[in-house]
């Protein structure tokens, strides 16, 4: 791969930089609940919106990048877009498909292909913006839209035996996942690309946008590096920079969304992208929704996630595995981040592993970032019941079932941002 010098340093400048007096994980100071949002590293509390915008957002922002997802990188200086097919008659006449080839970078980098269903009719639309963990063609039976080239799951539909080939025999096979006509028959648009685009989910420093850190600048710690998820909470904001100029869609109103791994993904994009109005992570858990403090027995812990998954985080947070009460943080802070734009966390009951329970704690737990901008009940006292949407500010649904991303989910997605985006 050959990379432009001059685009690499515009894109390795962080909106923030690092201190170089954060301690090693070992050295922090044990804090066994979940920390204070609004206590400040030196202990000073803080007590307004300005405040908490000048001085705790920017640190707690730092302190995830550092020990946790790795260097946010900054916006590309130029990021261009590319209509690659359009059908205004899909969906029984109901809506418009678009697939749209961003790029942000020299031509050997890699290329986002977002696939945009937007309604027919008055526009411009609210929209749900997040990635997929298969490949747009997964999604949708139409033969227009691409066949990801990159690495794609074995185990995925339509995938050539014993390769990591994505073939047109996977088209519409996980349709459920993103149920684009349901979408928008809601009133909404909504637009998906696949996460193997920016950053295959594998191990390997050496292909999509994680071979761009090996030309990093000097000075910035291997520990440092911007992880695999923080590289699709990324690509997310790619897929934005096109939405925010998409004549048909409602550039204040977009809602980042995504299931599992891709809502960890989802949750942070949201946090470091103001763009999104409204972030909803799906049965999440670890490493998004779910505190790295858990109680809950049945729930994936640090030590698992970082042994099962090295390449999501960067390389500080897997010292964190044996004592998470080290954290100087925890995922309540990021939420906090997202304040005061809304919060929906969708789980299910079957899914203990991604720790429904603990993630109400989390919540609750950033609600007095909210209260900083007038808000005086962001979240509810307590777990709704099962099937009952809680739609404050700080949002709660758990249904019964399983792990997965269904139609249903999707209608639950629809109420909240019905709520806090119309
Ligand atoms: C699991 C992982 C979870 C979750 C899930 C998924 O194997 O332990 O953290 O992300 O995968 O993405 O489906």
């Amino acid at each position: 791969m050959r990379l432009s010098l001059a685009l690499l340093g515009a894109l390795a400048v962080t909106a923030t930089a690092i201190p170089a007096d954060l301690p090693a994980p070992d050295k922090l100071p044990q804090v066994a609940e979940l920390p204070d949002p609004l206590a400040l590293r030196d202990g000073t509390k803080i007590a307004t919106k300005a405040d908490w915008e000048a001085k705790r957002r920017p640190e707690l922002k730092e302190l995830f990048q550092h020990y946790m997802y790795g260097r946010f990188p900054a916006k590309p200086t130029q990021v261009t877009s590319k209509v690659l097919f359009e059908d205004a008659k899909a969906f029984d006449g109901k809506g418009t498909l678009r697939e749209v080839e961003i790029t942000f970078g020299p031509p050997e980098w890699p290329k986002i292909h977002l696939l945009v269903a937007v309604p027919n009719g008055k526009g411009p639309f609210p929209c749900f913006v997040g990635p997929n963990f298969g490949g747009n063609h997964l999604l949708t039976a139409h033969e227009k839209v691409r066949v990801p080239t990159a690495w794609v799951p074995a185990n995925y539909p339509g995938v050539e035996k014993g390769t990591n080939k994505a073939t047109a025999a996977g088209r519409g096979k996980q349709a459920d996942t993103w149920p684009l006509q349901q979408v928008i028959e809601s009133g909404y648009a909504v637009a998906t690309f696949y996460c193997g685009d920016i950053q295959p989910d594998r191990p390997n420093d050496h292909e999509g946008m994680r071979a761009t850190m090996m030309l990093m600048p000097m000075g910035m710690p291997a520990t440092d590096r911007t992880a695999t998820i923080a590289w699709w909470a990324w690509g997310c904001g790619r897929a934005a920079d096109y939405l925010v100029s998409a004549s048909d869609i409602d550039a204040k109103r977009l809602a980042v969304v995504g299931h599992s791994r891709l809502g960890k993904t989802a949750l942070l994009a949201g946090a470091f992208d103001d763009r999104f109005a409204v972030v909803i992570p799906h049965q999440s858990g670890c490493g998004g929704a779910g505190p790295s403090r858990s109680k809950n027995e049945k729930a994936e812990t640090v030590k698992r996630i970082t042994t099962a998954f090295p390449h999501w985080f960067c390389a500080n947070f897997s010292a964190f595995g044996d004592d998470t009460t080290k954290l100087p943080f925890d995922q309540h802070c990021l939420v906090a981040i997202c304040a005061p734009r809304p919060v929906l966390f969708t789980n299910a009951e079957d899914d203990q592993w991604a720790n429904p329970p603990g993630q109400f704690d989390v919540l609750r737990a950033a609600a007095p970032a909210y209260k900083l901008y007038g808000d005086a009940n962001p979240v509810a006292d307590k777990v709704p019941e099962q099937g009952t949407l809680s739609a404050e500010r700080l949002g709660y649904f758990i249904r019964a079932g399983k792990h997965a991303m269904t139609p249903d989910d999707w209608k639950v997605y629809v109420r909240f941002a019905d709520k806090w985006l119309k």
